[in-house]
């Protein structure tokens, strides 16, 4: 199993390259953001609760996204490899994926972590804004505050990882194509 880990933060382009990864390399999408935004969208329990936070750019309580990511893991136990997108955000979540893949005999093989500035991240996200109805890309003082969550609670599972020998940094500026092919160089050298 290739258990790979696209790291960065909101706005790096996680969303973006995973699309194009797991096409080349079949590999099962695990986007926490995408199934929270579906739990909204189907207007359950566990979603009104995330809308709140998700809303104020804040993250959503370990429990509920480690809970999504077990059932995930068990209902896909065949597949060939997983890309966690958006998921670990804390050193919590780092700890309870490990255990997770533990249990099944697959560890995460890499993370590969897409580096892109502060002013280009909200260039984005605004960006996005205009098109996507998110209300978290719609106010830069929002967009602001996941930004700093990133840096207080999500930036610190680099080291986490890097004491594992996982960690790769990626140039993440750069036409989506060229970002694509620097991922897949990376990739290639273990797949
Ligand atoms: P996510 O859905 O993970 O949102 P994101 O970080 O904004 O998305 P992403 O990083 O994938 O977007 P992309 O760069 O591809 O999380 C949303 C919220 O959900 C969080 O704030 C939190 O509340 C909650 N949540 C999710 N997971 C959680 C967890 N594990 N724990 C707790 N809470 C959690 O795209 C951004 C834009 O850039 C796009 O418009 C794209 O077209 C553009 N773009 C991409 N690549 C580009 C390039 N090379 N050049 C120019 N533009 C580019």
């Amino acid at each position: 199993m290739f258990n790979l880990i696209l790291f960065g933060p909101p706005g790096a382009g996680k969303g973006t390259q995973s699309e194009k990864l797991i096409e080349k390399y079949q590999l099962i999408h695990l986007s926490t953001g995408d199934i929270l935004r579906s739990e909204i969208a189907e207007g359950t329990e566990l979603g009104l609760k995330a809308k709140e936070v998700m809303d104020l750019g804040e993250l959503v309580p370990d429990e509920v996204v480690i809970a999504m990511i077990k059932s995930k893991l068990e209902a896909n136990a065949s597949a060939k490899g997983f890309i966690f997108d958006g998921f670990p955000r804390t050193t919590a979540q780092a700890e309870a994926l490990d255990a997770l893949l533990e249990e099944l005999g697959h560890p995460i093989t890499i993370m590969l972590a897409l580096e892109v500035s502060e002013s280009e991240l909200i260039k984005r996200l605004l960006n996005r804004g205009k098109n996507s109805g998110r209300p978290d890309d719609q106010d830069e003082a929002i967009i602001q505050n996941r930004i700093n969550e990133y840096q207080n609670k999500t930036a610190p599972i680099k080291d986490y990882y890097s004491l594992q020998g996982k960690f790769r940094a990626i140039e993440g500026i750069g036409s989506i194509d060229d970002i694509f092919n620097r991922l897949c160089s990376q990739i290639d050298l273990i797949f």
